[in-house]
């Protein structure tokens, strides 16, 4: 897979096909999107997430996985999380003249969440959903933070999320992917004064 040259300047999009003996994903992304989608993960409360991921992030998206799901959910999640990081990264190509950061506050009724991140070249990710049943919907909720860390490494990205207050369990992961989402577009947005900049001292993103 080729790294797309002035990523700042012409469209941002990636399209991947990663497979392995455990899963199979085919991803489109357009960063420049209009929160179009189609998704079908084999796990429903996942495609939930991962809809309203692309229409808060105004990203155009596809997402295809068929996983293991008879052994648990956990590869098809975290392998999802990766693919999408992988499409981020691409997409992103050298990373010049974007924002770089952002964060996001996003209350879903009673529950309030926050996401930030860094495209920072590093992986790191912090969850904490504050959820304590063991499902929501039909998703194994304790596979939550294995999507953002799969996202984290793959993008070489920071991302921090985590629920402050909430009761229900569904707000609760809702919250956090719509303020991923938000804080995502913040971070990949094109900054108009550092157009073709890096945004670090470092020399390398
Ligand atoms: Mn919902």
């Amino acid at each position: 897979m080729k790294r797309p040259r002035l990523s700042a300047v012409g469209p941002r999009r990636a399209k991947l096909h990663r497979k392995t003996t455990e899963t199979e994903i085919r991803i489109t992304l357009n960063i420049e999107g209009r929160g179009k989608y189609q998704i079908s993960t084999g796990i429903r409360f996942l495609d939930h997430m991962l809809e309203l991921f692309a229409r808060h992030g105004g990203f155009d998206l596809q997402v295809l996985a068929q996983g293991d799901l008879d052994v648990d959910q956990h590869h098809t999640v975290e392998d999802v999380g990766i693919a999408l990081g992988e499409a981020f990264d691409h997409a992103l190509g050298d990373r010049r003249g974007i924002l770089r950061a952002g964060y996001f506050l996003m209350p879903m009724d009673e529950t309030l969440g926050l996401a930030a991140v860094d495209f920072s070249g590093r992986s790191a990710a912090i969850v904490d959903t504050r959820v304590r049943a063991s499902r929501v919907g039909d998703l194994q909720s304790e596979l939550v933070p294995d999507f953002f860390e799969g996202f984290a490494r793959a993008a070489r990205t920071n991302v921090h999320a985590r629920v402050l207050y909430g009761r229900s369990s569904h707000h609760k992961i809702e919250a956090l992917f719509k303020a991923f989402a938000r804080a995502l577009r913040v971070a990949c947005s094109r900054d108009r004064r550092m157009k073709r900049m890096l945004p670090s001292t470092k020399g390398l993103l």
